[in-house]
């Protein structure tokens, strides 16, 4: 007699902790007694789940009464972080959990550190699909994740002697507490064979995609609940299994290891998670990878609507379907199969379908993350899938030609297919065709995208580009991060911020108010200390919590810049070793983020940041003044230690090259200031906060783009001009920070200096080291300092994800809140 927790649980009359018993008796087959930490976390999730799952088909039921109109948001990755505290923070059931804890004689944060981070992703664009999933689940919003569930998610990284190493990730998808499987509900995916060309009903051309292998897909559900609880979304990820398992075939055949072999190969479909910057052998399956994401969910979406009643010819009007960068953008040409080859629709019906149902995001401007497939791999894996892109293609650059006759190139730049360096398939292309949005993820992006990466779509297709700045959700990334800060803003302008970040506009006027900036220092002090101390257990390290932090957590790339931020540190430090002139203020640099494993460049950044911060942190003339210290294995729930402590966020990265960036919203979420140049949201932060309240600094993008077609960028200009730059510079053409490997940073020093380099480090070093000079003077002015930090958090109300997805609902999705 389990009890309904879900009801009683208002009362609060013990029924979570029957819930949190009964799981650790049935399911987990423990008792209170004998129980592990592990198995009690299991418990703990199994309950909360419980509930989720009862609001979850309460939300369905509601929205098929409402015969709402559902949007998809396929990705091929979601960078989740632990659910458990976000759900108990969105369903408010903190504090009666951890009273329920204290009476089983439990320590909450204990069971919540046993869980580990859902990291199915690598980057930006992973994260800004959790923040989505959890602003459209809040905003009463029909959403749902589609993704795969990949058995290894995003390696896990260690540093040794200052290299990063990788693991494997640690995310259980196998006994996941938090994941519904749903092993009745499998889709079968075809790939490979060839394709016959036959006739079918009224001797209509119908090809027969035939003798191909199927994989099976597996679909388990993850509960998305949104604040107050009321709507439980889901985010639906996909497993593969082979086909065979479910065939006795396998059990009787002749060749017993040649079946099994099979199978194997089948379930490496939903294997790894693969870094951005895969290998020649790997693309053949990541491709079966993208595919068998997209076909897995156009069946089910397909089922779904029909199943509840819907026409065909209807479809859009019920369906939206966003793409999140291309990876899914195959969706188009499997939705068009699934509508031209299964349900016998015409070419022209079934493309303006494909084209009102599907919308395309793109996020990134660095060019080789352009995807593009060989046409021969392409045609091995989806034969008919060519077929249908060749139509869409031949179609396509006819209306080009009509549109424009005297642009004879026109054709070659717009085609689906390019045919310089081997025959490829753009995918980009495709989804801007096949869309009917494409937007850019902030402003700057969205106009490079117009006026630079898609010139001539934009000029054919104006009306189809929009830009939509990214935004995080403040539920996780300030309520549930950093709780002594939410208590404070609370406490002073109520608690609607939680779901309105707008209001947050309502701390302006305490910007100012000594009293209130006492608090605020106060909650960051604690914050410092706790990362000061997650610090000291991690690295050893002893960090001084008064000391200026120093933050620069993401990804490590060339682009981002991790190097003109260590050309400071270095600059810095000769300044206190040999012109014995200390900094105004003490500071400690934290660094965390992954290199791609394939990316030498950003690896070998890495082990420099490591090896300058062991040479300055041993060396006693730089004291308790410079310090630099690299945290291993960033991911969400690091950040969520990292940001609340943070008094600098440094978002430096070249202008025209950073989408948006998200950590920046974060970051200045929570009150740190930010330095920064004027790339990605940077631009729209500091005009949010205003300039005083936000340090910039380097070349704008316009002026980047000048010197790049003027081919006027020389680095030794700047190295000659200024004796500081030299100065830093030249440390990585010596061996003061590799004695024991010598040599080792003088590739750094020939991309800075003999390479071009691209990423014009040198063009923004002077300015960069006169800004943090300004950001040193404003820290020894601590009322001055507060005051700012207060104004970034009172006005950054608009990189709220539920504004991003209002935006998106009411532009690209016409999706309404079902309430
Ligand atoms: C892919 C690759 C592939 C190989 C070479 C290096 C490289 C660099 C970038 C990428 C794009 C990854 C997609 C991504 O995560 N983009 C991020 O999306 C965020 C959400 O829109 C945005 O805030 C970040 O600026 C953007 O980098």
């Amino acid at each position: 007699h389990y009890p309904p927790v879900c009801n009683a649980l208002e009362a609060d009359n013990g029924a979570l902790r029957d819930a949190i018993l009964y799981h650790l008796q049935y399911s987990c087959g423990s008792t209170k007694k004998e129980a592990t930490q592990g198995e009690l976390a299991r418990a703990v999730m199994l309950a909360v789940r419980d509930l989720l799952t009862e609001r979850m088909l309460a939300t369905e039921k509601r929205y098929q009464q409402h015969n709402a109109k559902r949007l998809y948001y396929l990705s091929m990755e979601f960078h989740l972080g632990r659910t458990l505290g976000n759900v108990l923070a969105n369903l408010g059931l903190t504090t009666l959990l951890a009273r329920t804890m204290e009476e089983l004689g439990v320590d909450l944060e204990e069971i919540r550190e046993q869980e580990s981070d859902g990291a199915l992703g690598t980057g930006g664009l992973a994260r800004l699909a959790a923040c989505f999933l959890d602003s459209l689940a809040t905003l009463d919003m029909p959403g749902f994740g589609y993704g795969l569930k990949y058995q290894f998610g995003l390696f896990r990284q260690e540093l040794v002697q200052g290299y990063q190493k990788e693991l494997p990730g640690r995310w259980d998808t196998e006994h996941n507490p938090w994941l519904i499987s749903r092993p009745d509900e499998v889709f079968a995916i075809p790939m490979y064979g060839r394709v016959e060309p036959s006739r079918g009903r009224n001797n209509r051309y119908a090809p027969v995609w035939q003798d191909q292998k199927f994989v099976l897909g597996i679909p388990h559900d993850m509960p998305i609940a949104g604040a107050g609880g009321k709507t439980v979304n889901t985010l639906r990820l996909f497993s593969a299994r082979s086909a065979d398992a479910f065939d006795i075939q396998i059990f009787t055949a002749n060749d017993y290891f040649q079946a099994i072999r099979h199978q194997l190969f089948s379930e490496s479909v939903s294997k790894m998670l693969y870094p951005s910057d895969v290998d020649d052998q790997s693309l053949e399956m990541r491709l079966k990878q993208e595919y068998f994401l997209v076909a897995c969910t156009i069946q089910d979406i397909m089922k779904k609507y029909l199943k509840t009643g819907g026409e065909i010819s209807n479809f859009a009007q019920n369906t939206a379907i966003q793409l999140n960068d291309t990876n899914p953008a195959l969706a188009i040409a499997e939705l068009m199969r699934c509508l031209v080859d299964e349900h016998q629709l015409d070419w022209d019906n079934s493309w303006d379908i494909t084209r009102a149902t599907c919308a395309y995001t793109s996020h990134t401007l660095v060019p080789e993350a352009y995807e593009k497939w060989p046409v021969q791999l392409f045609e091995k894996v989806l034969p008919r899938h060519l077929q249908i892109i060749y139509e869409i293609n031949h179609r396509f650059l006819h209306e080009v030609r009509l549109r424009y006759p005297d642009d004879e190139n026109a054709p070659t730049r717009m085609s689906l297919i390019e045919e310089t360096g081997g025959r490829q398939l753009n995918m980009a292309h495709l989804a801007i065709i096949g869309s009917h949005s494409v937007n850019g993820v902030a402003g700057l992006h969205s106009q490079l995208l117009r006026d630079n990466v898609f010139p001539d779509f934009a000029d054919m297709f104006p009306e189809r580009f929009s830009n939509k700045t990214n935004g995080v959700t403040q539920r996780r990334w300030l309520y549930k991060a950093n709780p002594p800060l939410a208590n404070l803003i609370t406490s002073a302008i109520g608690n609607e911020w939680i779901i309105r970040a707008e209001t947050l506009s309502r701390l302006d006027e305490f910007a100012a108010d000594s009293q209130f900036q006492k608090q605020f220092a106060e909650t960051r002090n604690h914050n410092k200390r706790s990362l000061a101390d997650h610090i000291m257990r991690v690295t050893g390290l002893v960090i001084n919590p008064d000391s200026l932090f120093d933050v620069q957590i993401k990804r490590v790339h060339e682009y981002k810049r991790q190097l003109l931020h260590l050309l400071y540190i270095i600059h810095c430090y000769r300044a206190i070793i040999e012109d014995g002139e200390p900094p105004q203020v003490p500071r400690t640099h934290i660094f965390a983020g992954k290199a791609a494993p394939g990316d030498p460049a950003a690896k070998l950044i890495i082990k420099l940041i490591n090896n300058i911060g062991q040479v300055i942190n041993r060396d006693t003339r730089t004291r308790d003044m410079l310090k630099v210290v690299m945290l291993p294995d960033f991911g969400v729930s690091l950040a969520e230690k990292i940001i609340p402590a943070a008094d600098l966020s440094e978002q430096i990265s070249m202008a025209g090259t950073e989408a948006s960036g998200t950590g920046n919203m974060k970051l200045a979420m929570n009150g740190a200031l930010t330095i920064g140049t004027r790339d990605g949201s940077n631009i729209e932060i500091m005009e949010e906060v205003g300039a005083d309240n936000f340090f910039t600094f380097g070349l704008d993008a316009d002026t980047i783009e000048e010197l790049r077609t003027e081919n006027s960028y020389n680095a030794w200009d700047y190295y000659a001009d200024n004796p500081l730059i030299r100065r830093a510079v030249d440390c990585l053409d010596s061996d003061m920070f590799c004695q024991e490997e010598p040599g080792l940073f003088r590739d750094i020093f020939a991309s800075l200096m003999y390479e071009g380099d691209y990423f014009f480090h040198l063009a923004d070093l002077e300015s960069y080291i006169d800004t943090q000079q300004q950001v040193n003077e404003l820290y020894t002015h601590p009322a001055s300092w507060r005051k700012k930090a207060i104004l970034n958090i009172a006005r950054s109300g608009k990189f709220s994800s539920d504004r991003t997805v209002m935006e998106y609902a009411e532009t690209i999705w016409q999706l309404k809140p079902v309430v």
